[in-house]
């Protein structure tokens, strides 16, 4: 059903039914597009805010990007409708719309194409899709192969979705002078200001064909017609029935009638995308649809992708874990880091760690997001919502709502970044449009947290933290967030750390005093015996304890308490024993549990979600990181690891069945409701953008493989699960290669590491060199 190919730069997925919303996704830094693998796709471009070329047929909202996509017979996608014109009979590639019965089909996701080939009929359909690397488009390419052994006469149909443009104009029409279908439209506004800023969106979609077809279609209706798209009555017909669409729903669909021998093969070619006039159209017809443009546009493209490879390349006794590590883990780090997940106005949590992804692949960018995040710091050293990355975007949903966690992610991003560049001098430099440096402006946040906290030193929630729709707790202005306390301590400590490096003693003596400030209101207020509690409300009722009946545990709490020294050993040890007790699941731990099962009031909106779904008790990836990540901080690998690899789909085919998603990516979460819900719980939300992915990534630097860099050189403390006994990493750090030979050796007390056949002091490499490899055998105790 599922199979890893090309050393796992491949996943083939072999029958559309078990895991229908299966799918892969492509990116360049101008649009998106996530398809799966029956053909129904959501792709966004950006100009700069995010738009759409191929819409549903009603009006859409625009929003962020949801989980659990449903799909339905007229959602856009990508297809394509073979007819043997002996028989009529009918079938369509990948799948939908008619959904036949296939000999054979698979779905093969790579890293920078996505492949169908099905058999039906004795035909063969390849679709491929690639993607430019600078321009906003889809390169399709569809092959038909006659396997029948016998001549054959069929007709070929694809159908591209272009849907409801506007509700004030959209039409579309046949353009022999440009080949293929173009359909217009205007950008539905009100505001007369809006005219100005919408007059140069590119308001048409187009379908341009390298081979002219013989009949097409350009409406919706007409090509549907009472047959459905399971049927459609013109593919009845001779041939399409050539309508216009005159403010009718406009669709791409053109025919090509073909004689086809013995084993003989067709091939044709498409543009999709979304274009300002006919000259763009006429301009990407020329350049991708010359000979030769599929296959530049193709090795350009995976160039591209090639950038994000990354730094850690690993051989472990589980070949599905190296597949994900070695080949797809960086490219979602690479997606994040190098679009912003397609807004023009990140999140401010976001940002900062969707770049820290980016210190592993390309630091510069890395680098510039602290500046650019710095210079919209308030004047009062408060981090806004949302940094705004165009010119003229606007704070929008979620944005607009204060959040008071935004300034702790700056040094805890800093500091995987500091790691591995020891770039220090970034502190020293002067935030664009400020009289302050960045150092002065990390301080200046962290007095912003410290002062945004009440008479017993907890830290205000005002109308969500890290979680954001936990809008309720503090909105009367009083609510306390228990995770903020600890996670304030937490980014206080790396704070002061940096400090110290720096030689600021007095700020590093300052900042250490506050953190152990934090962590004593922390035990004072929220211990709650086994565990630390979420938060206190407005009307001073602390939730998140024993006597919650729903939402009784949170991850992060103990996670941060952990992080921020706030727990002992002993209250470790008890945290992480209910943690286990309360938020196991077989696909990772849920983010709290129970699930609320109705609206808490004075805790808010996350109450109200669907139990066990997004934040309301999933398996909320990014908590269960943050958790683990703090496990390796305290060495406990084993944990560490077990849950690190549930949060991949997969090996068994029941769990991937029941995740429902390709091995490809890490959701934002799986379903919670393990004991109230079973039947659902595991279900991927098939949703690739979270903050989880950067934290995986680092937990396999740090944490599984113990390779972290500091101010002159690289630490090797590998923390292998009890059950591997070898494992090997390559790692490229500071423009040096590390090939790294783990081995576990009895009756040793500390990790050994050799080389050029010496011990090297304190298991760490220092005055690297750019350029060199340098092989590196270690030795870890059992
Ligand atoms: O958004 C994420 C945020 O992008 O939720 C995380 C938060 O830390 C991230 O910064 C936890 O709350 O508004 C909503 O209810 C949404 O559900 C968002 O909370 C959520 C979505 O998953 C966005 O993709």
């Amino acid at each position: 059903m599922l199979q890893a190919t090309h050393n796992g730069a491949r996943y083939e997925l072999t029958d559309p039914i078990s895991m229908p919303k299966a799918g892969g996704f492509l990116w360049n830094q101008k649009m998106m597009i996530q398809i799966t693998c029956r053909g129904y796709a959501v792709a966004q471009f950006m100009q700069p805010e995010p738009a759409k070329y191929s819409h549903a047929p009603n009006l859409e909202a625009k929003t962020f990007m949801q989980p659990e996509q449903s799909y339905y017979v007229d959602h856009p996608g990508r297809f394509v409708y073979i007819k043997d014109e002996e028989t009529g009979k009918l079938f369509s590639a990948p799948y939908e719309p008619v959904r036949a019965k296939l000999d054979s089909f698979t779905f093969s996701v790579g890293q920078s194409d996505i492949v169908w080939a099905v058999e039906r009929l004795g035909i063969r359909v390849e679709m491929t899709l690639g993607l430019p690397t600078q321009d906003v488009a889809e390169l399709w390419t569809v092959k038909v192969t006659n396997l029948s052994g016998r001549p054959r006469r069929i007709s070929v149909y694809p159908y591209f979705t272009i849907g409801n443009m506007s509700w004030m104009n959209q039409s579309a029409e046949y353009r022999p002078d440009l080949g293929g279908v173009v359909a217009s439209s205007v950008t539905p506004y009100q505001k007369a200001t809006e005219y100005f800023k919408n007059k140069y969106l590119k308001d048409k979609t187009y379908l341009i064909c390298g081979t002219p077809p013989i009949s097409w279609e350009t409406n919706q209706q007409a090509f549907e017609g009472e047959g459905g798209l399971h049927a459609p009555s013109s593919i009845q017909e001779i041939g399409l029935l050539g309508t216009d669409a005159r403010y009718e729903t406009p669709v791409a669909a053109v025919q090509y009638r073909t004689a086809l021998g013995v084993d003989e093969q067709r091939e044709y070619r498409f543009i999709f995308g979304p274009a300002y006039d006919d000259e763009e159209i006429r301009g990407m017809s020329k350049k991708y649809l010359a000979k030769g443009g599929f296959e530049r546009a193709a090795r350009e493209y995976s160039n591209y992708i090639e950038q994000g490879c990354g730094c850690l390349q690993i051989e472990t006794p589980d070949e599905d874990l190296d597949n994900f590590v070695n080949n797809w883990l960086a490219r979602q780090v690479y997606y994040h880091g190098d679009v912003n997940r397609l807004t023009t106005d990140p999140q401010t949590r976001n940002y900062l760690q969707d770049n820290m992804g980016m210190s592993y692949i390309k630091p510069e960018v890395t680098r510039k997001a602290f500046l650019t995040a710095l210079s919209q710091q308030e004047a009062t050293g408060a981090m806004p919502d949302g940094i705004l990355l165009a010119e003229g975007a606007e704070l929008k949903y979620i944005n607009q709502i204060p959040h008071t966690d935004m300034c702790v992610w700056l040094p805890v991003t800093l500091d995987a970044y500091l790691a591995e560049t020891a770039d220090y001098k970034l502190l020293s430099e002067k935030v664009p449009g400020k009289t302050y440096t960045v150092l002065e402006a990390i301080s200046r946040a962290m007095d912003w947290l410290l002062s945004a906290r009440d008479e017993r030193g907890l830290s205000y929630i005002a109308q969500g933290d890290w979680c954001d729709p936990m809008n309720m707790v503090g909105y009367k202005g009083k609510g306390v967030s228990g995770w903020l306390t600890v996670a304030t301590g937490y980014a206080l400590s790396l704070w002061a750390g940096v400090c110290e490096q720096q030689g600021k003693t007095e700020l590093a003596t300052r900042y250490r005093a506050s953190v152990k400030e934090c962590n004593a209101s922390a035990n004072e207020h929220l211990w709650d015996g086994d565990w630390f509690a979420r938060g206190i409300t407005d009307d001073d009722v602390t939730f998140g304890t024993k006597e919650d009946v729903e939402g009784r545990i949170w991850l992060n709490p103990q996670t941060f308490s952990i992080l921020s020294g706030a727990a002992s050993p002993e209250q470790r040890t008890k945290m992480i024993s209910e943690v286990d007790k309360q938020l196991s699941t077989p696909y990772g731990l849920t983010m709290f549990a129970p699930p609320y099962s109705k609206m808490r009031e004075d805790v808010g909106r996350v109450t109200q979600k669907y139990p066990g779904s997004a934040e309301n008790g999933s398996v909320y990836n990014h908590a269960a990181i943050f958790y683990i990540y703090s496990l390796y901080t305290i060495g406990d690998s084993d944990h560490a690891y077990k849950l690190l690899r549930q949060m991949l789909p997969g090996p068994t085919e029941e769990d991937y069945v029941q995740r429902g998603q390709l091995p490809i990516y890490i959701p934002n979460y799986y379903r919670g409701a393990y004991h109230e819900y079973p039947r659902t719980a595991g279900r991927s939300s098939q949703l690739f953008n979270t903050g989880t992915i950067t934290w995986v990534y680092r937990c396999f630097i740090e944490g599984l493989c113990g390779l972290r860099g500091d101010a002159e050189g690289l630490t090797i403390r590998p923390q292998l699960p009890s059950g591997w006994n070898e494992i090997k990493a390559t790692r490229k750090f500071r423009g040096a290669t590390f090939q790294v030979d783990i081995r576990r050796r009895n009756g040793l007390k500390e990790v050994v590491v050799m080389h050029n056949g010496k011990v090297l002091p304190g298991a760490r490499v220092t005055g690297i060199k750019s350029g060199a490899t340098y092989n590196l055998s270690v030795l870890v105790p059992q």
